[in-house]
């Protein structure tokens, strides 16, 4: 079995490399950090001795994604499942005072570059007569939340597209999930608040986020339903909060 994972150099993709690994899936890693990419590759054959293969490219780069996806050669074409993980915030304001830069990124990784990787992807699950596609959403692809507006608009795009891959991929054996967390202590607020570390450990204060590893076991569980089950849509948050907008702290 085998494991296409965007966004393997940290976080929840790397979490869900290092279970699906656990349970003998050869792994194909991705992300932009290519030293990160090599020392986690090790990590994974030594460990687990499984096949791994590091794709260093942006998903934002159409060209890249389709030259790394179209240099999949021999068994590594026969992908049974792909987590859309890769993915980002950039900053935290209102749309009148939003920078557009930090918009494009968003935008550009989070719905165009889900889009590259599934559309390079999909010809080899259709060819392989089954796959399994799991796309990260986001709690914010279900609400919006104050300043939130262009990430909850990505996520709400990957909500969209989910549902119509669905119907697309009915006549090709293709399952696909959408797994929609709330706040999980990553990378993801150094990135959003742009390396301010003080920052981006205010949103886990006084609170038990949920763990990349709860979110890797949650994607791992809906791949291992049997073949005739496909699980749709998860909502996951920790048990402290109630939506993106309620969350109990001490
Ligand atoms: P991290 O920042 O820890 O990890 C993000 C991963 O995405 C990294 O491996 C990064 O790799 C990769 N990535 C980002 N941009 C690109 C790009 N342009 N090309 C290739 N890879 C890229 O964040 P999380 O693990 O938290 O985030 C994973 C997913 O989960 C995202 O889609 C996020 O929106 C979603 N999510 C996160 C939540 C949270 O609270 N943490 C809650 C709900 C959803 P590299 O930098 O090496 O390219
Ligand atoms: C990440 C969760 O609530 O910070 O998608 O947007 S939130």
């Amino acid at each position: 079995m085998i494991a296409f994972i965007t966004g393997a150099t940290a976080g929840i993709g790397k979490a869900t490399a290092e279970l699906f690994a656990k349970n003998g899936y050869n792994i194909i890693i991705t992300g932009r950090r290519k030293d990160r990419l090599d020392e986690f590759s090790t990590h994974l054959k030594s460990t687990y001795k499984v096949e791994v293969l590091s794709l260093n490219f942006d998903v934002r780069n159409n060209k890249e994604v389709e030259a790394a996806i179209k240099s999949l050669s021999g068994e590594w074409k026969k992908v049974d499942v792909l987590i859309n993980n890769a993915g980002l915030a950039v900053g935290l304001s209102t749309i009148q005072d939003g920078d557009i830069d930090d918009w494009e990124r968003m935008i550009d990784t989070n719905i165009k570059g889900l889009l590259y990787v599934t559309r390079h992807l999909f010809p080899l699950m259709i060819a392989n007569g089954s796959g399994h596609i799991i796309n990260i959403g986001s709690i914010a692809g279900k609400e919006v939340y104050a300043n939130g507006n262009i990430y909850c608009a990505t996520k709400h795009a990957v909500d969209a597209l989910s549902k119509s891959m669905r119907i697309d991929m009915l006549p090709f054996n293709i399952k696909v999930t959408a797994i929609n967390p709330g706040m999980v202590e990553t990378e993801f607020s150094i990135v959003r608040f742009k390396g301010d570390e003080e920052r981006a450990k205010k949103p886990y204060l006084g609170i038990q986020p949920l763990t990349p590893e709860d979110i890797a076991e949650t994607i791992y569980w809906c791949a291992s339903r049997p073949a005739h089950v496909n699980i749709n849509d998860i909502i996951i948050t920790p048990t402290v909060q109630a939506n993106a907008t309620n969350t109990f702290r001490k």
